[in-house]
């Protein structure tokens, strides 16, 4: 039997599951927690569709509203994690995960600690949902509307609109299956790219206005403090996505935001155009990610971290 088949066994015979992405959770991770959840509970299984943290921008996927905190006393037959490689960053589900008799991991990163019994593993995948979608349908479940369309939207988040590289022949058949199973990606181009809100675009200009730039501009680090997303009356979650709109600047090859999370936790975001692999720098500061995409989290001050990474992006040979 091969890896797929065993998973697929254990998936079928499984009564009672658990699935969680990661903290800080992207469109990808709750769209692949939701997803499969949806699948799986309309299969005839008990699903704990688990998130500790429920960011607004997101509560347009179907069943946003079933997702709950993990209960520690809970046990179950299979825990599924998805869409992390880090096995520190399912945070408080690592209980859900020790409270379950078997696991499964299906993920995208290029590095992953993956321990569970089976791992559904591509680092070529534009998401996590493109791996568990093809895994279901290759498999014979059935997906429903409402779970095509949180495929959907993981796929489009995670592409960027079917934009990168990982987003090849294979995703846009895959995406159409979906469209196929009735998922409706007008909903999802409405809520994730026509329904903006102004405070977030004149806080993206200033973001830009003030980024440094570095090696010419081919390089760009911008810093987004407490004070100046309140500045615009904006919370942290929402500064989500604005390296990407650094990284779009023409003459841009790498873009890189700090973020000051709390006072001694600082997040920072990579994005290059072309040939960076930002992966690379991000686990020098102990995270990762994907060529094009990746991230860190670092203990320490913002005014402390800043010159820090200054210097790493200083450092880097002809990006
Ligand atoms: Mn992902």
């Amino acid at each position: 039997m091969t890896e797929q088949e065993k998973a697929n066994r254990l998936l079928r015979d499984a009564q009672t599951v658990a699935i969680s992405g990661h903290v800080n959770p992207d469109g990808d991770s709750y769209a692949s927690v939701l997803g499969l959840g949806l699948v799986l509970s309309e299969a005839g299984k008990t699903v704990d569709m688990l998130a500790e943290e429920q960011i607004s921008h997101f509560s347009y996927l179907p069943a946003f509203a079933a997702l709950r905190p993990v209960d520690e006393k809970r046990n179950y037959d299979l825990f599924i994690r998805v869409d992390l490689g880090d096995t520190t960053r399912l945070g408080r589900a690592q209980i859900a995960l020790a409270n379950s008799r078997h696991s499964i991991n299906f993920d995208h990163h290029l590095t992953n600690d993956g321990r569970c019994d089976y791992a559904i593993l591509d680092p070529k995948a534009s998401s996590t949902c493109e791996i568990i979608a093809a895994f279901l349908l290759e498999n014979g479940w059935t997906i429903s509307a409402d779970a095509a369309t949180a495929f959907y939207a993981g796929i489009t988040t995670d592409s960027n609109r079917f934009l990168y590289d990982t987003s090849g022949a294979r995703t846009h058949r895959l995406a159409a299956r979906l469209l196929d199973c009735g998922a409706d990606a007008k909903r999802v181009y409405f809520h994730e790219y026509q329904n903006e809100n102004p405070k977030r675009i004149a806080f993206e200009g200033a973001v830009v206005e003030q980024a440094l730039s570095l090696h010419d501009g081919r390089v760009m680090l911008a810093n987004i403090t407490q004070e100046l997303i309140a500045k615009y009356g904006l919370a942290m979650p929402e500064a989500e996505g604005v390296v990407d709109t650094l990284r779009n600047l023409q003459g841009v090859e790498v873009a890189v935001i700090l973020k000051e999370q709390k006072q001694d936790v600082q997040k920072v975001s990579f994005r290059s155009k072309e040939k960076v692999n930002v992966a690379k720098i991000a686990e020098s500061f102990g995270g990762g990610g994907h060529t094009k995409a990746a991230g860190a989290t670092i203990e320490g001050e913002n005014k402390d971290v800043f010159p820090l990474l200054r210097s790493v992006l200083e450092g880097l040979d002809r990006p």
